[in-house]
């Protein structure tokens, strides 16, 4: 039995008041001058960590004790957003600090609202992964998440006259009261160097550069279960001994302290940009950074198992531990794990090749050619020599194992390889290849995205493997993204179901059907709404000055901006609209139904046609929005630096909800589940989640528009051969922008990426012009629906009653069974 310091117990709520003051006190970050609201932030925050903290060493030990299988999710993102309402309202103290707040002259609204985000990730992948974690742990399953911690996280975003600027985040400035920084957990991670061969012909990495992996640990609490779980973020530190002493007292500061430099740079910022040599490689060792260190971190954990007697055999790693790749960006997990086993364990290859692959499973996110990761050789070979080694042997072994007993496939190795060397002035490693050999499953994450890796992407690997291949299906927390964000609606669903059960077990939203037309349902429903959508006008005209018609129907579309997610079909129906309202008369104008349409979404820096889109939004809004004649039937709004908690209020107060893919291109999407699990109907396409949302809410309940994802490539092909005939109100809405009536800046660009010949980026890949006439008659059918609103609000009531499916209670729950073979290890 390890001994265990007795813990503060502060979860009585007399002594929450005092706790908050006693951290205000002794916080060494401040001088207990002033108690502002921000040093109140601080205060309670430190004093709910406490608490977390006490429940998470329960954790571990209780993990120590039974020794069961864990998995590790290795992700290069979390958007984890802001975490005290998540952790009061997880662990059931939310009254409790309330008042404890109130005495002290504070709501706890205002105090949550000073919390800067934790954004340490681009969009649907880093949020999932975040989703994921608060589901493991109140599903009481022993993982562990790992990641990077990131010195600014995604840019913030600011709206000028130019369009988008970017500005560094620093969500670090203070401090972050939930991480603890472990200084005895710290691994060193190599970098360059060259392969030694010892005379009996093993091989060792030896030289280059090393960078020591220092772990921080954010608390990650479960809903209503003791269980609290660890995110493990590694920060990059030089030696003490790489300091250069003789140096620095010589005056040649740089030099004395290079590594140092080169250490902070690791973990300086969340993809750092790579469109140069530098750029790449910074990538590359971030990349090898987060799973050297979680390696190393996890075989430690798999020897220390009962109380480290050594009693361990590599043979049962894989019944001990899973290995989850957060897309590719985690790769070089495999080659290293192999390294680790056979340079440092003296596995042999087929031993180590045996538990790599039985350890390690992979999800991919996006069939986008672009973001499929592809490595030049060179870059590797110079990084991390060992691990082409070992890539090229994987390499070898698969081909051989293709010929011998493949032999039908020999034509498909080009295609299958993981090195490619087809032009010999780049040869390159495909990433994704590479996960899919060594990998025990791969899957996708909706339906439509799995059955497209199966026939398409991977549809080689399928053949010879089809049992690799499975579908989850993404999936949201309830917590945060209804239970936390939308109290009021919360309530409602809790006394029409009788019971809050729904919080844990999504699929009790189904009981919501039998009230569909319960016209007392419908009021207190569109009272819940009204509440959302007056906090959410109040936020706009706060952060653009627009002020918004709270009864017009509010239509959002909130994601990166890109081309293949069509903010441009959006904008382009936006301005068709705008044009008509001009055009009508008085009375003509009274029977339109009045909108207010909200964009919300950060650009890649040097995404040129995306930051266009960003501008054309804004400059369209600058003049419909002070157009007096259509003032009270139309509002166009920028919301600047949509990130996690801007969502938290967005989502609620939404009516309409845009997921307007091309067919075939979003993986899943999940902000689609957001909304609809908030009572928001969707207009979309039959893309990602979308099939599998509109499925479940019935096809009555959601506007669907647009191309199917079949026939994507025949139309595109059709466009090539001239076939495409335009429809007049695209053509309208296009020249109504080329005419200038959105001011002077040059569209002629953006736009012609809608004309000519098809292909990526030009003659309207995405198929705007296609969807465009089958959208705006989907557009109409909402006008039509919002003017009967008590159609409308059962529509609503069946959206939020069909989304069950789409917790990620869920997906983690067949992960776990399907993938992972891991059992709920639940602190008594
Ligand atoms: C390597 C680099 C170019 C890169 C590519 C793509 C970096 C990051 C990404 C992010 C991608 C993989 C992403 O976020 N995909 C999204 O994953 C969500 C969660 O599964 C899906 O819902 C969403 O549809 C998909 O776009």
């Amino acid at each position: 039995e390890i001994f265990r310091l007795p813990l503060p117990s502060s979860e009585k709520p007399s002594e929450i008041f005092s706790n908050i003051v006693h951290q205000a006190q002794y916080n060494p970050h401040f001088l207990p001058l002033k108690f502002d609201q921000e040093q109140a932030f601080y205060a309670t925050a430190l004093s709910v960590r406490d608490q977390l903290i006490k429940r998470w060493n329960e954790t571990y030990f209780h993990f120590h004790k039974n020794d069961p299988k864990q998995t590790y999710y290795l992700s290069m993102e979390y958007l984890q957003g802001r975490a005290l309402t998540n952790a009061i309202g997880n662990l059931e103290i939310q009254g409790a600090y309330a008042d404890a707040l109130t005495k002290l002259g504070y709501e706890i609204e205002d105090i949550a609202d000073q919390e800067k985000d934790a954004a340490l990730g681009n969009g649907g992948l880093g949020r999932l992964a975040s989703c994921f974690l608060d589901s493991i742990a109140t599903l009481n399953l022993p993982a562990w998440g790992y990641g990077l911690r990131y010195r600014y996280g995604l840019f913030r975003q600011r709206i000028s006259k130019e369009g988008q600027e970017e500005l560094a985040e620093d969500w670090l400035e203070k401090f972050s009261p939930w991480e603890v920084v472990r200084h005895d957990v710290v691994y060193s991670v190599r970098f360059f160097g060259h392969v030694e061969i010892s005379s009996t012909g093993s091989r060792k990495w030896v030289d280059g550069e090393i960078i020591q992996a220092l772990a921080y640990d954010v608390p990650i609490p479960g809903y209503k279960t003791k269980n609290t779980i660890s995110l493990r973020l590694w920060d990059a530190k030089a030696r003490a001994e790489d300091f250069n002493l003789f140096e620095f007292n010589a005056g040649h500061y740089e030099s004395a302290s290079q590594l140092h430099i080169k250490a902070q740079q690791i973990c300086a910022v969340l993809y750092p940009g790579d469109t140069t040599e530098n750029g790449k490689l910074l990538r590359l060792k971030q990349q090898f950074f987060l799973c050297s260190a979680s390696l190393q971190d996890i075989i430690a954990r798999f020897k220390e198992r009962r109380d480290g007697k050594g009693t361990y055999q590599w043979t049962e790693f894989p019944s001990k531990v899973s290995v989850q790749l957060n897309d590719t960006h985690p790769t070089l997990a495999i080659p290293e794990l192999m390294r680790l086993l056979m340079d440092d364990e003296g596995l042999g290859w087929d031993q180590a090749w045996d538990v790599t692959s039985r350890t390690v499973s992979y999800t991919n996110h996006t069939v986008l050619p672009e973001a499929l990761e592809k490595w030049s050789q060179a870059i590797i070979w110079k990084l991390l020599p060992r691990h082409m080694e070992i890539i090229e042997e994987i390499d070898k072994r698969f081909k051989d194992m293709i010929r011998a007993t493949h032999c039908d496939m020999e034509t498909k190795i080009p295609v299958m390889q993981i090195l490619d060397e087809s032009n010999p002035e780049k040869p390159i490693v495909h990433m994704a290849n590479l996960c899919v050999v060594s990998s025990h499953t791969v899957n996708g994450v909706a339906q439509l995205h799995s059955d497209i890796l199966k026939t398409e992407l991977f549809v080689d690997y399928a053949s010879i493997w089809p049992g690799k291949f499975q579908n989850k299906t993404n999936g949201i927390t309830p917590r945060r993204w209804l239970r936390f964000c939308n109290p009021e609606l919360s309530s409602i669903i809790t006394k029409w179901l009788k019971s809050d059960a729904w919080i844990t077990n999504l699929d009790l939203l189904s009981g919501l059907r039998q009230f569909a037309d319960n016209v007392e349902l419908h009021a207190e429903w569109s009272s819940a709404k009204m509440a959302s959508k007056r906090r959410l006008a109040q936020y706009i005209f706060h952060k653009t000055g627009v002020s918004v018609d709270q009864n017009s129907l509010f239509d959002i579309q909130i994601k990166r901006i890109h081309e293949y997610k069509r903010q441009l079909l959006n904008i382009l129906g936006a301005i068709y609209r705008y044009k008509k309202l001009k055009e009508m008369s008085t009375e003509e104008r009274q029977k339109a139904t009045p909108r207010t349409i909200m964009f919300g979404g950060k650009a890649f820096a040097t995404y040129t046609n995306a930051k266009r889109v960003v501008k054309l939004v804004n400059d369209v809004g600058s003049v419909v929005n002070n157009d007096s004649d259509i003032n009270d039937y139309l509002k166009i709004v920028f919301v600047p630096n949509y990130n996690v908690s801007v969502a938290e209020i967005l989502i609620p107060g939404s009516e309409l909800s845009q997921h307007i893919s091309t067919a075939g291109m979003e993986a899943s999407g999940t902000s689609n589940m957001k909304f609809a699990l908030n009572g928001c109907l969707i207009i979309g396409t039959l893309d990602g989640a979308n099939v599998e949302i509109r499925e479940e809410i019935g096809e009555d309940n959601f506007f669907l528009f647009g191309a199917k994802a079949d026939n994507v490539p025949r139309l595109r092909k059709e466009r090539e051969n001239g076939l495409f005939k335009p429809d007049a109100r695209f053509e309208e809405a296009k020249h109504f922008i080329r005419s200038g009536a959105f001011g002077s800046y040059d569209y002629g660009p953006l736009l012609d990426s809608l004309e000519g010949n098809c292909g990526y980026g030009r003659g309207d890949y995405f198929l705007v012009g296609h969807d465009f006439p089958s959208y705006m008659d989907a557009q109409d059918q909402v006008d039509e629906a919002y003017k009967d609103q008590k159609r409308w609000l059962k529509m609503s009531i069946l959206s939020t009653a069909g989304c069950g499916k789409f917790s990620s209670d869920r997906t983690i729950a067949q992960y776990a069974k399907e993938i992972w073979g891991i059992n709920p290890c639940p602190v008594p």
